[in-house]
């Protein structure tokens, strides 16, 4: 049984969604409030619940999600220009605790807004 939040259900198929992306390890989503034109969620099936969360056996789990991010972000046509997110904790605005990359692209960023 994975971890029961939303991206639990969307990963095992439990909502009817609309995949960008899918593979055996992770699935990509369009983000239900996007913050930029192109906003993704990358989503491991594996229920981390944050990225803290995640132990030595994940690193080439975490090295897939991160080169699927950037094939999806070139994919859905952001070039070389875009940003990933990725929220720890609700501190830091973590709302869903199932670890996922946000792909942010197609929007002007001036600075580097950190
Ligand atoms: P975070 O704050 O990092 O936990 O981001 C969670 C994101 O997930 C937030 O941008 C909104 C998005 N989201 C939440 N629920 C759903 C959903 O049911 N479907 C989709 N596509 N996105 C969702």
């Amino acid at each position: 049984m994975q971890g029961d939040t939303i991206f639990g259900k969307i990963v095992r198929g439990e909502i009817p969604t609309d995949f960008v992306y899918q593979d055996d390890l992770c699935v990509c989503i369009k983000d239900i409030n996007p913050q930029a034109p192109v906003h993704l969620l990358v989503i491991p099936r594996k229920p981390i619940a944050r990225l803290v969360d995640a132990s030595p056996e994940d690193q080439a789990l975490l090295g897939h999600l991160m080169l699927k991010a950037g094939e999806i972000a070139r994919s859905a046509g952001c070039g070389d220009a875009f940003r990933l997110v990725i929220n720890n904790g609700e501190q830091a605005g973590q709302t869903v605790f199932h670890l996922h990359l946000h792909i942010l692209g197609n929007k002007v960023y001036t600075e580097s807004g950190l």
